[in-house]
């Protein structure tokens, strides 16, 4: 039994539930985890322990208790996949929602089919993913459903700015390979979609059935949002996969309408063309990126993806 005053201890949290969670400790111990009133972080989001954190623990007496030890600090998140509580009327950023802390890697996941492909997702993903200077990668499952040449077509801007994709499908264990070995020694978080295949893809990669899978709207081809939170996975050969809920948008909530700009990264050698230094690339003439999407340079499905980011963005925020 560990004592009341065993040593401090340091982990990482792989699961929550409710006010609970799993850390493991460095040297693989896991423990059962609460906060208390005294939990200290300098981290200043809502969420004050999320899935990948880094925590110190005070161990406590194990007995009756049902949890054995306290979390006394989290340390600083390296970096955040967040999203915001839908709740439009206070928008404040305290509201802002972390999925899973200090990732290395975010795995966009789409599907081919069911849900139908959807690049304006990707464009958002590929946004935050620069603004935070994440490595991301595109997953596009359920080949076995739809591989056409348009698919591969839709994909060819990514592969053209250099961003991996990946074709897999989780159902006919097709594409595993090269995916696993993308995602060894890393710590990646796979997000998208409800019903891409998400959770399906991670239980083969790490070869058990652990993670509850759900069907998807026969109507709708949409997904009913079986992962309800977030959990942290090792993968045999070396790395950690973070399973998380399917989204219904991605949230940008930290990007302005001024810095969009910089996180199309096509965009970059073509804004010195631009007449005005503050150019929106929306409407103004001599405008380096409409000449750019003119001619071709740039792709027009890209550029259709900052005008609604543009346009989404609000202002006053
Ligand atoms: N045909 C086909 N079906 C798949 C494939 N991968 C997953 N599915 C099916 O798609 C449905 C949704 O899969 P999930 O793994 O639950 O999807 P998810 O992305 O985790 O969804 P949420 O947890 O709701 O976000 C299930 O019925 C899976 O069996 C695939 O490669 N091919
Ligand atoms: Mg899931
Ligand atoms: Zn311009």
């Amino acid at each position: 039994m560990k004592s009341l005053n065993a040593p401090a201890t340091a982990g990482v949290v792989t699961e929550v539930s409710g006010a609970s969670y799993i850390v493991i400790s460095e040297d693989g111990t896991e423990f059962r985890a609460r906060t208390f009133p005294g939990t200290k972080t300098d981290n200043g989001d809502a969420s004050l322990v999320v899935v990948g954190d880094s925590v110190e623990l005070k161990l406590i007496e194990t007995g009756t208790a049902l949890f054995e030890a306290v979390i006394t600090f989290v340390r600083p998140r390296r970096s955040a996949l967040t999203r915001k509580r839908d709740v439009r009327r206070n928008r404040s950023k305290e509201k802002t929602q972390v999925i899973a802390a200090n990732i290395d890697q975010l795995v966009v996941v789409v599907s081919t089919y069911e849900p139908l492909l959807n690049t304006r997702l990707i464009d958002r993903y590929l946004v935050f993913a620069e603004s935070e200077k994440l490595e991301t990668i595109i997953v596009v499952n359920k080949i076995d459903l739809e591989d056409s040449s348009e698919t591969r077509e839709m994909m060819k801007p990514y592969k053209a700015l250099g961003y991996r994709v990946f074709y897999t499908s989780a159902e006919k264990k097709r594409g595993m390979k090269a995916l696993k070995k993308a995602l060894a020694g890393k710590l990646s978080a796979f997000s998208g979609h409800s019903g891409v295949g998400k959770s399906t893809l991670i239980n083969q990669l790490s070869g058990h059935e652990r993670l509850k899978t759900g069907e998807t709207n026969e109507k709708t081809g949409k997904g009913l949002h079986t992962t309800s939170n977030s959990v942290m996975l090792f993968l045999p050969g070396g790395g950690f996969i973070i399973d998380t809920p399917g989204i219904r948008e991605f949230n940008l909530s930290d990007i302005t309408r001024e810095n969009l700009r910089f996180y199309f990264k096509e965009f970059l050698s073509f804004m010195h063309d631009c007449a005005y230094s503050s150019c929106t690339h929306t409407v103004e003439p001599k405008c380096g990126i409409l000449k750019a999407v003119e001619s071709g340079h740039i792709d027009s499905e890209r550029y259709e993806s900052y005008l609604a980011i543009y346009e989404s963005i609000d202002q006053n925020s």
